[in-house]
């Protein structure tokens, strides 16, 4: 009897354990690395990002994009993929914000200006000659007020992820070459979309409009508009040397970029890849400044090799401008608030 027993009970053993061994069987991993359900369909969730940015492919901020792209389909092993879009194939910075807002596209990297139409803090960052230099920026724009900045997004639907860099922001025109404040007179100037640099240029005695990147070639060459005010990399890049003649060192504005995710999507993805797409922005980020660098001063003399002729704006000019846009300065910071402002300046004086 005992022997009928142990038979009886080791078949049953035996038979529990195969049948846990068939459930093994339907979760073997797909070529893919995925979980494959017991009907043999992958159970990867695989998501993509679709990355629009308004410069072309040539820009460091398109060569960052790839970085970008690059890091989080490594880090994932492929279950984030990334389609990069470039030249405003997805639209101009304040349409790629919104679509990020309604969660059809899922990354964009605009200019501070436009997004302060947004989270108007940002408009602190476009205040005249605030930064110094690039390594100041990079102070403050990473340390505590920028990131605190950045997180005033998240009432807006988006994520903003960390800081790239657009540049120094120079003057270029048609007309005639800017030496002194005098030369800015009845220019019909472009500016981005917001109201800080409209009023600054209208203080400097120029007669600006708002308009999207993606309009301004057209705008130039057919002369809508003298001139523009852009980094010597977008303009040598994106070939305004064709519509403009003159360039000048203004450096009136240092314009930071915001890597900028949308918020539903970033809420959907795990802990894990929340951390691998925020680390990958940063680090594509900081390879990004730094072509943004390399190059920049390079760019300024392939510019004149391009035919423009170059205008040196001396540090007396320089602070009158300064001193005409302190107005429109002073006006910002009473309505973003004193308290921010004031430590955003603060970081200035302490990063030097
Ligand atoms: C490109 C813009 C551009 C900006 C401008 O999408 O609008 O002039 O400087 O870089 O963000």
């Amino acid at each position: 009897m005992k022997k009928v027993f142990a038979v009886l009970f080791t078949v049953m053993i035996l038979f529990v354990l195969s049948a846990c061994g068939g459930n093994n069987e339907s979760t073997a991993k797909d070529e893919g690395g995925n979980n494959e359900k017991s009907n043999g369909e992958s159970t990867s969730e695989e998501k993509v990002i679709r990355a629009g940015i308004g410069l072309n492919d040539k820009h460091p901020q398109y060569k960052g994009l790839l970085k970008f792209k690059e890091i989080v389909e490594e880090k994932t092993d492929g279950a984030i993929k990334v389609e990069t879009y470039h030249s405003g194939q997805l639209g101009d910075d304040r349409t790629m914000t919104e679509a990020l807002q309604l969660g059809s596209q899922e990354v964009t990297i605009p200019s501070t200006a436009p997004l302060a139409n947004f989270a108007d803090e940002f408009s602190i960052f476009d205040f005249p000659f605030l930064f110094p230099n690039e390594e100041v920026a990079d102070k403050v724009l990473d340390g505590e007020v920028g990131q605190k900045i950045l997180k005033k997004l998240e009432s807006k639907d988006l994520v903003g992820l960390t800081y790239w860099e657009n540049g120094f922001r120079d003057v270029t025109n048609s007309k005639r070459p800017i030496k002194t404040v005098e030369d800015f007179k009845g220019l019909k100037l472009r500016t981005m979309e917001n109201d800080l640099h409209l009023e600054a240029f209208r203080e400097l005695g120029a007669n600006p409009t708002p308009m999207a990147f993606t309009e301004l070639f057209t705008a130039m060459q057919q002369g809508t508009v003298d001139g523009q005010e852009n980094p010597y990399a977008t303009i040598y890049l994106e070939k305004f040397y064709e519509a403009q003649d003159y360039v000048s060192n203004t450096h009136h504005v240092y314009s930071p970029f915001v890597f900028l995710m949308s918020k539903s999507f970033y809420d959907g993805l795990s802990a894990e890849q929340q951390q691998i797409v925020t680390e990958a922005a940063i680090e594509a980020g900081h390879y990004e400044r730094d072509l943004n660098r390399e190059a920049n001063q390079q760019y300024l003399s392939d510019l004149e090799e391009e035919g423009m002729e170059y205008s040196e704006i001396s540090e007396e000019e320089h602070a009158k401008m300064k001193e005409l846009v302190q107005p429109v300065i002073d006006k910002y910071a009473e309505e973003i608030g004193k308290e921010l402002v004031d430590e955003v300046y603060q970081a200035v004086e302490d990063a030097q």
